[in-house]
C-alpha cells in the first residue's frame, strides 16, 4: 500500500474550528494555492510550460503565464468525441445513461414532476435554506438509509442537499478537515479520478486501500483487510455503496459484514459513495443493503447521494450528504457546522433538481414508477454485458470475458490497456478512459457488433 498524496501542502488549511474560510491565514493560503497549481499542471507536458514561459508569452495579459490544464480523464473523453466527425463514433467514457437509439433519457416520471411542479402556481424561486430543501433531505436520508432504520427513528442524522454526489464529497470532505481528529481518508485502488482531487483539496490526507486485483478480475478481499486492518484507528475509509466505479467489483454480503467488523472494531469511519443506488441490481433497497449494514449498528457514518444516475437528473446537480451520528444533540451541532461549511461555498443549493426528487418521493404512484423505470434502465445495462459477452465469445476473441457479466453496475473494467485502449480510439472511432473502462449504458445491441470487431483487432494486433 503505497500513499498516493501524504501530508498535502494545504492539510492543515482547516485544522481546527477556528479557521472558518474567513479566517485562513494568507500562510495557508499559499499552500493552498501551491496545491491549486499543483494539480492544474498535473499531467501537462513540458511542452505546455516551455511554451508558457514569460519570454514566449506575446501577450502582456496578467495571466500570460498561465500554463494549459490538461482535459479531465473522464469529461475530457466525451470533449474528444465531439470533436470526432465520424458517423461510427461510439462514447462509451462518461457514465451516462443512453437509451437502445444512444440518445440520452429523461425519465417519464421526472417530466410528470416537472409538469406538476410548473403547474403548481404557489411555487416561488425564493433562496432556499443553506441546507436546501426540508421535505428532499428527509426524504434523502430515508431513501439510503431505510425507513425504519434505527438512526432516522431516533432523529439522529443530519442531512444537507448539495451539488450532486461531487459536491456532497466536498462538503463532507471540508466538514472533516474542519472537525474530525483524524484527517486521512483510504479510498480504494482504483477509484473515481476525482476522488483523490476532492478530498485533498477538502484539506484531507489521501491513502490508499487494495481493492481491485487484475489477476482474477476480482476483489482483493485480503489485500483490502490488511490494509485496512493496519490503517491508524480512527481513520476515514471511502466505500462505494455499490456497483463500484470503475471495476464494476463490489464485495458480497458476507464480505460487507466482514469489512463492517473489521472497521468498526479499530474505529475506521466509513463515509459510503453512494451515486449508483438502484443501478447495480435495479433494486433501490439491495443497492443500499451495504450502508443499511453499518446504519443499523449504532456507529457513527457518512453518506454521500447523487440522483445523476438513478434519476437522470445529471445536470441538475442534485445529491446529498448525510451523517449519521450517535445521538441527535450531536446531530444538531454537527448541522450548524455544515452550514458555515456551505454558506461560504455557494450560499445555499439550487431548487429545481431537489423539487423534481421530493415530488417523486413523496408520492407513492410516482415512487413505484420511478422504480419501473429503473429496472429498465438496470436491465438495459445488464443485457449489454450478456451481448457483448456473448458476441466476444462466438468472434472467438482471445481471453476470458467472464468479468464483463460477473461485474456489476455501469461500468465494466475490460482489462484492455492504454495502448489498445488508443488503437479503438484511433482506428474505430471508439470513445473510453484509457485504464480500460468501458460504460456499458453508452453501448447498444447495434453498437455491440462494432465494439466486438474493435476489441478482437485490439487484444489480437496489440497482445
Ligand atoms: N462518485 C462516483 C463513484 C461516481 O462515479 C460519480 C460520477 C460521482 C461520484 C459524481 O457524480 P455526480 O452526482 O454527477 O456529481 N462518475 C461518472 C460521471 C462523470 C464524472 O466523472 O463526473 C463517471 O463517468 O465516472
Amino acid at each position: 500500500m503505497s500513499p498516493q498524496f501524504t501530508s498535502p501542502p494545504n492539510s492543515d488549511a482547516h485544522s481546527s474550528p477556528s479557521s472558518s474560510s474567513s479566517l485562513i491565514s494568507s500562510a495557508s493560503d499559499r499552500r493552498l494555492s501551491a496545491l491549486v497549481r499543483h494539480l492544474a499542471a498535473e499531467e501537462s507536458s513540458p511542452m505546455d510550460s516551455l511554451s508558457a514561459s514569460p519570454t514566449a508569452a506575446r501577450a502582456d495579459s496578467v495571466f500570460a503565464h498561465v500554463v494549459q490544464g490538461p482535459e479531465d480523464p473522464i469529461l475530457g473523453v466525451t470533449v474528444a468525441y465531439n470533436k470526432d466527425q465520424s458517423p461510427n463514433k461510439v462514447n462509451l467514457g462518461v457514465g451516462a445513461y443512453r437509451t437502445e437509439e444512444g440518445k440520452p433519457l429523461v425519465l417519464n416520471v421526472v417530466r410528470k414532476a416537472e409538469q406538476k411542479l410548473v403547474n403548481d402556481m404557489s411555487r416561488v424561486k425564493e433562496y432556499l435554506p443553506i441546507v436546501g430543501l426540508a421535505e428532499f433531505n428527509k426524504l434523502s436520508a430515508r431513501l439510503i438509509l431505510g425507513a425504519d432504520s434505527p438512526p432516522v427513528q431516533e432523529n439522529r442524522v443530519t442531512t444537507v442537499q448539495c451539488l450532486s454526489g461531487t459536491g456532497s464529497l466536498r462538503v463532507g470532505g471540508e466538514f472533516l478537515a474542519r472537525h474530525y481528529q483524524e484527517r486521512t481518508i483510504y479510498i480504494p485502488t482504483p477509484t473515481w479520478g476525482n476522488h483523490t482531487k476532492v478530498f485533498t483539496l477538502a484539506g484531507l490526507s489521501v491513502k490508499n486501500y487494495r481493492y481491485y486485483d487484475p489477476a482474477t478480475r476480482g476483489l482483493n478481499f485480503q489485500g483490502l483487510l490488511e490494509d485496512l486492518g493496519s490503517a491508524p484507528a480512527g481513520a476515514v475509509v471511502l466505500l462505494h455503496a455499490c456497483a463500484h466505479n470503475p471495476t464494476g467489483v463490489d464485495p458480497t454480503l458476507e464480505q460487507w459484514e466482514q469489512i463492517r467488523q473489521l472497521m468498526r472494531s479499530r474505529a475506521l469511519l466509513p463515509f459510503f459513495d453512494s451515486a449508483y443506488q438502484g443501478f447495480a441490481s435495479g433494486s433501490l433497497d439491495a443497492d443500499a443493503q451495504s450502508v443499511r449494514r453499518f446504519a443499523a449498528d449504532g456507529g457513527e457514518l457518512l453518506v454521500a447521494q447523487s440522483y445523476a444516475k438513478n434519476m437522470g437528473l445529471y445536470g441538475e446537480r442534485v445529491g446529498a450528504l448525510s451523517i449519521v451520528l450517535k445521538t441527535s444533540e450531536v446531530a444538531t451541532k454537527v448541522e450548524s457546522q455544515l452550514k458555515l461549511v456551505i454558506r461560504p461555498m455557494y450560499s445555499n443549493p439550487p431548487i429545481h433538481g431537489a423539487s423534481i426528487v421530493a415530488t417523486i418521493l413523496k408520492d407513492r404512484d410516482l415512487f413505484n414508477e420511478w422504480t419501473i423505470e429503473l429496472k429498465a434502465m438496470a436491465d438495459r445495462i445488464i443485457s449489454m454485458r450478456h451481448q457483448l459477452f456473448d458476441s466476444l465469445r462466438a468472434k472467438g476473441t482471445p481471453g476470458d470475458w467472464s468479468h464483463i457479466i460477473k461485474q456489476i453496475g455501469m461500468f465494466t473494467f475490460t482489462g484492455l490497456n492504454p495502448e489498445q485502449v488508443a488503437f479503438m480510439t484511433k482506428e474505430y472511432h471508439i470513445y473510453m478512459t484509457s485504464d480500460g473502462r468501458i460504460s456499458m449504458a453508452g453501448l447498444s445491441s447495434r453498437t455491440v457488433p462494432h465494439l466486438t470487431e474493435a476489441i478482437h483487432a485490439a487484444v489480437t494486433r496489440l497482445a
